[in-house]
């Protein structure tokens, strides 16, 4: 079943992603961030004192395809979307990170100017032990485990895309269509800059023994390993940007609809009537 979340739920929901890991961490390539405190917002800035560096990957300027032109006023029709809108614009009519500075201007690695849409896909099960699992992988381009996510493809349903990257991805092939909402809104990703950022919508799927069974992972396309991962509290903690809060969210709505009870090393237990 798709549960109902309003548009705009980033701010519904318990664990909403902050805005740590794009002020202190980032991209291999990017310069260094100029510092900003993590609730600085922009009507703190003053100009003449938050100098960050610019900077725009030559792989996305180069691109046709998937990036804006770096002129963002020749972006034809072009309406800043977000679920995090109204989003605020610069003097220049730039688009401005919805939470706050990151201590780089530009678009970074990312390619659309404003938000960059993902989906990502948490697919559990519960194994033979009684502990609850989630499909994770191992990204390549920073060695940190993750949600198998990935881009939106222009014009692309996000439960095709959901498909289509964890089959990418991790190789397991799974239908989208009856998974469950859990967030829809900025990811606090280390690529994000003052101009471009990730946002996702992160779906829930719950999957029998039988389901499970059928499934062989192996690392694809992007992702350097894939595997089982336990639910544990230390596990999840380490998860790759916000999808530690994405996951928690999902173990919170499945234990609610299921009365069961995850324990931090993620074994599920059945909640007690009293
Ligand atoms: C994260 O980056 C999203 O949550 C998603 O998991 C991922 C998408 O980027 P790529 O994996 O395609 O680089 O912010």
């Amino acid at each position: 079943m798709v549960e109902k979340i309003l548009p705009n739920s980033s701010k519904l929901v318990e664990n909403n992603p902050d805005h740590i890991v794009a002020i202190t961490q980032k991209f291999w390539s990017y310069p260094d961030r100029f510092h900003v405190d993590p609730d600085l917002n922009w009507s703190h800035i003053d100009e003449h004192l938050y100098v960050p560096p610019y900077y725009v990957s030559e792989k996305v300027l180069e691109n046709k395809t998937w990036a804006d032109p770096e002129d963002f006023t020749k972006i034809k029709g072009r309406k800043f979307q977000s679920y995090e809108s109204p989003i605020l614009l610069n003097k220049d009519g730039k688009p401005l990170n919805p939470r706050g500075p990151t201590g780089i201007e530009g678009r970074g690695i990312l390619g659309r100017w404003g938000a960059n849409f993902a989906a990502d896909p948490i697919v559990t099960r519960i194994n033979d032990e009684g502990f609850l699992e989630m499909i994770s992988i191992k990204r390549s381009d920073c060695g940190q485990w993750a949600l198998p996510g990935g881009m939106v493809d222009k014009g692309e349903r996000v439960t095709k895309t959901l498909q289509r990257e964890l089959g990418e991805e991790a190789s397991a092939y799974l239908n989208f269509e009856k998974a469950s909402l859990i967030y829809q809104g900025y990811v606090d990703d280390p690529r994000n800059t003052d101009n471009a950022w990730m946002e996702t919508d992160a779906y829930h799927l719950h999957l029998t023994k039988n389901e499970a069974n059928s499934i062989n992972l192996q690392a694809n396309d992007d992702a350097a390993d894939a595997k089982w991962m336990t639910c544990s509290k230390q596990e999840i903690d380490n998860l790759y940007a916000s999808h530690s809060d994405l996951v928690k969210g999902a173990i919170s709505i499945f234990e609610k609809h299921n009365n069961l009870i995850v324990l931090e090393n993620g074994k599920v237990i059945i909640k007690s009537a009293a």
